[in-house]
């Protein structure tokens, strides 16, 4: 029955929408499995769809051909229901307002499921809730799943989204097909990977390629009758779960990001490490950015931040240093392997546009990102203008008589009468990385771009240097395993409070963090041109409050250090116990306002002690003897060194 005929090119009747008329009972269902014409459905992607098919029980399918006429298609039905409304002052751009109990990722409800706990679960001492990923049974995980999909698309359409995390055929990309009830994760899923028939014909085409099986529901069926709402999810039962052993995702009630939009954080970071550990390479929470210095000589950098730090701003940066220029590679997620030619660590951007925090974005804070935005864009929970625009805090107030609605629907929102912000902070604007103008020429080289620096880096008001080197690769692994930052909006987390995340990626590593950071230490001796490795945090502030440090643009003048750092200058930097730092005389502030050098590198031997307990603690906790022995030399020997001095 669902013979494939080779000579048949995939010109299917995708894009059509199957109504299923009764009661969707097996019997019904396999009329409308005959009415999507399963025959030219690779056999495993219509065997996924039957099963999703016969559990959620949706009225109609509807597979996902990628092209522009389909997402206008869906772009019109969400505006008929209230899911989007249209930004007239731009050029295709939709502005979509989520219920407020669905705004950013959440961890307490997110899992990892495999046959035994401890290949997720370090064998900490007395782990903190939270710090780390949540594991579940395999058994558990499937008790969970049926109390939540049975009849969970009922009255709705389920979208078949086939797409590819990398450039589709590549031999670096992974396929996943996407199962949703939402049309907004279809659209968006558009943008921020390659979706289409593409991607099911090259299945087609490789009867033996694998994808990852992903499936998503709102978890909002609508009853025959009833009337839907704008934004329909299920925060009570949100659940994102991953078995990285069998290459699954599934998720339930929210729409927001990184809970929806599978490819991203559930595919190319959680399933992605787990099988990079497997593989041997790395799939990191990084951005990838071109930068060419005025002798025109060009080298590439990766750098991992936690979520809404700042990593699309460094990646499109505009340098303030006459005869610099950065290109972008990718503003999220780095996948990266080494390269049998060149010997260097290569690396690809998986995705396919940016999903990036609206909030201080400007023409001041990211002119690139400005020049990105506002075409084929999807605005989530920023606020309205009345002339048909968007606004956030960090642009500048839109003049009389244009008023601000804010993103929950208050009219004539303002500065001095409303408390809350008028955008939500972690909102969002969803754009294709081809309109960013500063797109690296080589951004979809299947072989990568050569990484020459990694760059580690949070949100630290206190204590923490503008940028320090390590001395060698086991001390650039240990900085990445002690990484801490203040919460941001991206996630549930709220307050300032500063939180363990090492490598950036405590959200979202998919496997034991011990076992994650013994597999960064196994590239040492293996590899004879490692990246260096550093640390930075633009974010210091003096007794004050304010910042000791502009960022954003003077940024490039750490990366000038770091550059020559690269290239062996040795003259510039000085030892301390936590690594090298600059020679004030080797750091080009030329320009700038007075920097208060000594407090931005100050460090303050109580907050020193303090922070390598802390990270200590954590280590004993959390990972417990799960952590590769190397790691405590580091931290014992930086303790040394200050109590030396
Ligand atoms: O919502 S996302 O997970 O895509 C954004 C982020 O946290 O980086
Ligand atoms: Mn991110």
């Amino acid at each position: 029955m669902y013979l494939l005929n080779n000579s048949h090119r995939f010109a299917p009747r995708l894009g059509r929408v199957a109504l299923f008329h009764s009661q969707p009972a097996p019997a019904a269902i396999t009329e409308a499995s005959k009415d999507i014409n399963y025959a030219v459905l690779p056999k495993k992607v219509s065997e996924f769809i039957e099963e999703a098919v016969r559990v959620c029980a949706p009225s109609a399918i509807h597979v996902c051909d990628g092209s522009a006429s389909e997402n206008e298609n869906l772009t019109n039905l969400m505006v008929q229901k209230g899911t989007l409304q249209a930004l007239p002052k731009y050029d295709n751009c939709w502005l979509a307002r989520t219920d407020p109990k669905d705004v950013a990722r959440v961890e307490s409800r997110t899992v990892i499921s495999t046959e035994r706990r401890e290949q997720v679960i370090p064998n900490g001492k007395n782990p903190t809730p939270g710090a780390l990923p949540n594991w579940m049974s395999p058994q558990q995980l499937n008790s969970e799943v049926m109390k939540r999909f049975p009849n969970s698309m009922k009255g709705r359409t389920m979208y078949v989204i086939p797409f590819s995390m990398g450039p589709v055929g590549s031999g670096l990309s992974k396929i996943g097909i996407q199962l949703t009830d939402s049309p907004y994760v279809a659209s968006s899923m558009r943008i921020m990977t390659r979706m289409g028939s593409d991607v099911l014909q090259l299945l087609t085409e490789n009867h033996d390629m694998d994808f990852v099986k992903c499936l998503h529901s709102i978890g909002r069926p609508l009853e025959v009758g009833s009337s839907d709402v704008p934004w329909p999810c299920n925060p009570e039962d949100t659940m994102i779960s991953h078995k990285p052993e069998t290459n699954e995702i599934i998720s339930y009630g929210s729409g927001y990001g990184g809970n929806s939009l599978l490819g991203k954080k559930c595919l190319a970071l959680r399933l992605g490490s787990w099988l990079a550990k497997k593989e041997g390479w790395l799939a990191e929470h990084m951005l990838i950015l071109g930068i060419t210095n005025p002798q025109g000589v060009k080298k590439y950098i990766a750098a991992a931040f936690p979520s809404a730090c700042g990593k699309t701003n460094l990646a499109m940066m505009t340098p303030k240093l006459p005869g610099w220029k950065v290109e972008c590679v990718g503003d999220d997620i780095a996948w990266m392997r080494f390269n049998k030619k060149t010997g260097m660590l290569h690396a690809i951007n998986p995705e396919n546009g940016f999903f990036g925090v609206a909030p201080g974005t400007s023409d001041n804070t990211n002119p690139v990102a400005m020049a990105t935005i506002f075409k084929d864009t999807v605005f989530t929970n920023v606020a309205s203008t009345s002339d048909g625009g968007v606004w956030w805090e960090g642009l500048p107030l839109p003049k009389a008589p244009t008023t601000v609605t804010s993103w929950t629907g208050e009219a004539n929102w303002s500065p001095s009468t409303h408390k809350t912000p008028a955008a939500h902070p972690n909102s969002r604007f969803c754009s294709p990385a081809k309109q960013c103008p500063i797109l690296d020429a080589s951004w979809e080289d299947p072989e990568g771009v050569p990484i020459s620096a990694i760059l580690f880096g949070g949100r630290r008001p206190e204590g923490v240097p503008l940028v320090y080197e390590s001395y060698d690769w086991d001390h650039g692994v240990y900085m990445g395993a002690s990484m801490r930052s203040e919460a941001t909006a991206a996630a549930e987390f709220k307050g300032k409070v500063v939180m363990h995340d090492p490598f950036a990626m405590r959200p979202f590593v998919g496997y034991n963090m011990g076992d994650y950071f013994n597999h960064w230490l196994s590239f040492k001796g293996k590899h004879h041109r490692l990246p260096k490795i550093f640390h930075v945090n633009w974010f210091r502030k003096d007794a004050q409050g304010s910042f000791l440090w502009p960022g954003f643009g003077d940024n490039v003048r750490v990366l000038d250090w770091i550059l020559r750092r690269v290239d062996g200058e040795s003259n510039s930097a000085l030892e301390t116990p936590i690594g090298y730092v600059p020679r004030e005389s080797a750091f080009n502030v030329e320009g700038l306002d007075k920097i208060k050098w000594d407090e931005l590198f100050s460090l303050p031997k109580d907050f020193w002690l303090n922070e390598l307990s802390a990270i200590e603690k954590y280590f004993s906790d959390n990972i417990g003897t799960d952590l590769p022995p190397n790691l405590t030399a580091q931290l014992e020997q930086i303790r040394r060194r200050f109590n030396k001095n």
